[in-house]
């Protein structure tokens, strides 16, 4: 029987270097020959790509945050179905450019909607699906926000106050101490290829570790 892939998750706030450092990711795979499937979310796949444009969009009628939240789980279960169980079951490797503890730290830390609607979602929508290993991507708010302010037009998120923000990374953070298991937390506030090593060097553990 073939063996499960592990699931990684990629999650962190606003310009702490995600896409960046998931380049490093995708090397390490390649570099030791495992197969994998490299998405994100929101999006993924067609349809959960078409929600990703409908959540990002900034428009004259606001979002109420319930309407954001199941969204974002409607674009997960067909993402889930479509891609990351198939790909999971065929022993690759997934890596994902946020996942589940996003909605937590955004919806439920930056919107504040209570935790409990997003766990009773993750259950229904999820099943028994978690990530197995989640690289968290940390740098003080000033960091990311300045980085992330280098790019051209903002989305409906990246609009939000500085509360928004802590209240995001408070909450990845908190999540982190809680499945200290699951999170590796990775200071971006470092050279790229300090950052580098140390993804190289997790990822290995995580190997030998299965
Ligand atoms: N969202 C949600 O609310 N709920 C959910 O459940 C999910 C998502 C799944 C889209 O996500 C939005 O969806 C997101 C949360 C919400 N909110 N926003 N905005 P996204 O992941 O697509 O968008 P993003 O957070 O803006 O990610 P990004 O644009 O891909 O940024 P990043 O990957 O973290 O940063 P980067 O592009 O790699 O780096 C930014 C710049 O900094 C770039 O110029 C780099 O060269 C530079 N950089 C990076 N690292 C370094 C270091 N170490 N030194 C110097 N410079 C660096």
């Amino acid at each position: 029987m073939t063996e499960r892939g592990l699931f990684i998750t990629v999650e962190g706030g606003e310009g702490v270097g995600k896409s960046t450092n998931i380049a490093v990711v995708e090397e390490w795979l390649q570099s030791r020959g495992i197969a994998y499937r490299l998405t994100r979310e929101p999006g993924g796949t067609p349809l959960a790509e078409q929600l990703r444009e409908l959540l990002l969009a900034q428009r004259d009628e606001s979002m109420a945050p319930l309407a954001e939240l199941l969204l974002m789980f409607a674009a997960r279960a067909q993402h889930i179905q479509q891609v990351i169980e198939p790909a999971l079951a065929q022993g690759q490797w997934v890596v994902c450019d946020r996942f589940t503890d996003a909605t937590y730290a955004y919806q439920g830390g930056g919107r504040q909607l209570p935790e409990h609607w997003v766990a009773t979602l993750e259950t229904l929508v999820q099943g028994e699906l978690r990530p197995d290993l989640t690289l968290l991507l940390d740098a003080p708010l000033e960091v990311g926000l300045s980085r992330a302010g280098q790019r051209g037009s903002l989305d409906r998120f990246e609009i939000e106050q500085r509360a928004f923000f802590e209240r995001v990374r408070g909450c990845y953070l908190a999540r982190a101490a809680a499945e200290p298991d699951r999170f590796r937390i990775i200071d971006t506030d470092r050279p790229l290829e300090v950052i580098a090593v140390e993804i190289q060097r997790l990822l290995t553990a995580a190997e030998a570790e299965r």
